[in-house]
């Protein structure tokens, strides 16, 4: 079969510097059976014109949620974020990097727990220590594709992680412009008012998953007060 070729554009002065520079991190591309079949930066995956080529990649989205109360805690993208800015989602989502070694790891899910360690200390200031790789429930992953302004988008196969910990939050104003923790109810109201807008995948996430696992998971505290998350 012949390869699509892929498009490339230059990022213009209007975004962020810090935001351009990360658009150089390589992300590593999928099938969609997820099987690895190479990298390429983050600015190419996220062009539209090669998503709709077909170009796919791996992804996680981390969903962190307090012992005591069972709240979870969500970010507000920060203004800067080139892609899906402003808009409301879950605690942290990003790429396991074929930068690194460990990131491409797939046995036990190890690339895509420790990405989320990794951007939960860049992007909400948590310490890596409190958001160990074995702690992270992997729960499922989905294969999507949304479009973000016309000429940037996502299409991934995205691994959904639950973690159940306290966590000291420093956000980095680079990438989150706000953060809250919420219950069911909570976030429920915060769907009903239209006038906060949500990231595509958050939406599709709570609408089939979070849900029904979120009662799951506040029924399931254990004898130490803890919450855990049910593995599928
Ligand atoms: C990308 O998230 C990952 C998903 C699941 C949408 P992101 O745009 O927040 O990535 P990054 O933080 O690396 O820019
Ligand atoms: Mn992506």
């Amino acid at each position: 079969a012949s390869r699509a070729v892929l498009s490339s554009i230059e990022l213009s002065a209007q975004y962020d510097p810090e935001q351009r520079r990360l658009m150089e991190e390589r992300c590593i591309l999928v099938d969609e059976e997820d099987r690895a079949l190479g990298a390429a930066d983050k600015k190419t995956c996220h062009l539209m014109e090669n998503i709709n080529k077909g170009l796919l990649h791996r992804a996680f989205s981390a969903f962190v949620f307090r012992p005591s109360d069972g709240k979870l805690l969500l970010q507000q993208r920060a203004t800067e974020k080139i892609t899906f800015p402003d808009m409301w989602t879950n605690t942290c989502c990003s790429h396991p990097l074929d930068d690194f070694e460990q990131e491409k790891v797939e046995k036990d899910q190890l690339g895509v727990r420790v990405a989320a360690s990794r951007k939960l200390e860049h992007e909400l200031g948590i310490p890596q220590s409190q958001t160990p790789v074995d702690q992270f429930q992997y729960l499922t992953r989905i294969h999507y594709l949304a479009p973000s302004d016309g000429l940037w988008g996502e299409h991934e196969v995205d691994y959904i992680l639950f973690l159940t910990a306290d966590v000291t939050v420093n956000a980095n104003p680079n990438e989150l412009r706000d953060y809250k923790y919420v219950d069911k109810a909570e976030l429920q109201a915060m769907f009903d008012n239209s006038s906060n807008s949500f990231t595509p995948w958050f939406k599709l996430i709570a609408r089939d998953f979070l849900f029904g696992w979120w009662d799951e998971l506040l029924s399931r505290k254990d004898s130490n007060g803890k919450v855990s998350a049910k593995s599928l």
